[in-house]
């Protein structure tokens, strides 16, 4: 094993003796999305049992106690957390080794599990690899009866790309803040931690924003098909950031100007040249709206609504949509989105948009979304930019599986588990340095109840957190395997995913 000298003492200390009930001889079965770095397997296993504590660093307690939240449940044990205690055989230790680096971890598991994280969030990976080498039903939240074994392992893992995202679409149909934790909880099972949130588009205004009150009541209360719609009051969107942030994952909220706005332009008159409210919008076109860039409110309302935005997000970036602004005139968004850049960048934001960016003089610093055009994102990264990949033919998760689906759609698709999953995150021509990740798309025009949003996610986002995590995916077999065994944990979790016939599930 190879542990610094204060986590071999302590695991070598007196404490009390645990009934192993796994073989000494016995080679648990191993099967982790995403792969990690490096891995070996031994014979034997720890066994948690009532005796079992979750000794800590104490600048770790959060990640403890989240892993023995997380524990409680399925298994029916303790699992008491304690600060710096003597680990004895059958307990877990966490804590921090600076030199690992940012999201790295190591876990080493002889007769005790040792869990080291670069940072916090290491650590805090750490412990959802440890989930995933307990038996699948510890990824649930019912109570089971079963033998908590984690196989003896030695693991060094660390990401290879720092965006690791899910975008989810809440403007189209809007989805409930239990609907999104529960993505979020799925999501950091498979370490992905960026949740970009489309929180605007022409059928819904998602958020509450206090000095224009009238874009949640009423550009909040329409969505595709003429559905209800809702928002996030700014309370209910905290929540959504502090949990997020528990489990390591940054929220991204997108405000998409200057098109994608009619919800905007329905719930106020002064955003309209004409002086009147637009008619709300229940369809899927797009394209058809733009902001009044030369009206007099128009400039002090975006500001406005971005100022009370930023004061909601804690993480660095901000996302300004800025696609398919069709009905903008050229010059205007050529002016209005450096603009809206500065704007933010005051604010202390990195900012984000999608790949039309490129065609607006960005100042150097900004990130483009790839999603359509591999010239655009070759001309962002000559502009000074750095890229999210998410090329739509393999990462967005509203295409259909196969041309048998009853939902969805499939202008860019169908998009299989494997064609999610085999694909190159940099585009032709452009400098690898310049890819910071890769992030899968749920645009939800087609999209409208849980047991849909589960089917387009799982499995296929599964395969963009493994791309993102490896860098690249090279081995399909290697990787269907292991993601026939994530098919049980996203069971446990209560996950309708797709059952795609390229992945033996049993
Ligand atoms: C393109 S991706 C869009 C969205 C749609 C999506 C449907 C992007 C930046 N714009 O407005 O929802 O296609 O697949």
């Amino acid at each position: 094993m190879r542990l610094p000298l204060l986590v071999l003492a302590a695991c070598t200390a007196d404490g009390p003796g645990r009934a192993v009930v796994v073989p000494e001889d016995a080679v648990l079965d191993v099967q982790l999305v995403p792969r990690p770095v490096s891995l070996s397997v031994a014979p034997g296993a720890v066994v948690f049992d009532e005796g079992t504590r979750i000794c800590v660093d104490p600048a770790l307690v959060d990640v403890a106690e989240r892993l023995a939240a997380d524990l409680r449940g399925p298994t029916g044990l303790p699992l008491p957390v304690e600060e710096a205690c003597i680990v004895a055989d059958g307990d877990i230790w966490i804590g921090l080794d600076r030199s690992l680096g940012a999201e790295a971890y190591r876990l080493e598991i002889e007769d005790a599990v040792l869990l080291l994280g670069g940072d916090r969030d290491g650590a805090y990976w750490g412990t959802r690899t440890l989930v995933q080498l307990l038996p699948a039903a510890a990824s649930g939240a019912a109570p089971v009866d079963a033998t908590w074994a984690v196989p003896r392992v030695s693991i060094d893992d660390a990401p290879a790309y720092p965006w690791r995202g899910h975008m989810l679409d809440v403007a189209r149909h809007f989805f409930t803040v239990d609907d999104v934790k529960r993505q979020i909880d799925a999501m950091a099972a498979h370490k992905l931690n960026r949740l970009h949130l489309h929180l605007t588009d022409d059928s819904g205004w998602r958020i509450e924003i206090e000095s224009w009150p009238l874009l949640a009541e009423v550009g909040g209360a329409t969505e595709v098909g003429g559905g209800p719609g809702g928002f996030y009051t700014q309370a209910e969107y905290a929540e959504l950031v502090a949990y997020a942030a528990d489990r390591s994952i940054v929220v991204v909220p997108e405000i998409d100007f200057p098109g994608h706005c009619n919800a905007a332009l329905a719930s106020y008159a002064e955003l309209n040249p004409d002086g009147e409210t637009a008619e709300p919008f229940t369809g899927i076109g797009v394209g058809f709206s733009t902001l009044w860039l030369d009206g007099p409110d128009t400039h002090r309302f975006v500001e406005d609504v971005w100022a009370e935005v930023v004061a909601l997000t804690p993480g660095p970036w901000v996302h300004i949509g800025a696609d398919e602004s069709d009905a903008t005139d050229p010059d205007d968004y050529a002016a209005f989105v450096p603009w809206l850049q500065g704007v933010l960048e005051d604010h202390g934001k990195e900012v984000i948009g999608w790949d039309e960016v490129a065609e607006a003089p960005m100042t150097p610093g900004f990130t483009a979304q790839w999603w359509e055009d591999e010239e655009r994102a070759a001309d962002a990264v000559a502009g000074g930019g750095q890229l999210i990949a998410s090329p739509a033919a393999h990462a967005y998760l509203d295409m259909v599986h196969d041309w048998d689906a009853d939902f969805g759609t499939f202008w860019a698709g169908p998009t299989s588990v494997s064609d999610g999953y085999l694909w190159d995150p940099v585009p032709p021509g452009v400098d690898p340095a310049a890819v910071v990740g890769v992030e899968a798309p749920l645009w939800t025009e087609y999209i409208e109840t849980r047991s849909q949003m589960d089917l387009m996610t799982w499995p296929r986002l599964a395969g963009i957190a493994e791309l993102g995590w490896s860098g690249s995916a090279t081995d399909w077999e290697d990787y269907r395997a292991r993601l026939a065994v994530d098919g049980e944990r996203l069971e446990a979790m209560g996950i309708e995913f797709y059952r795609s016939p390229e992945v033996d599930w049993d």
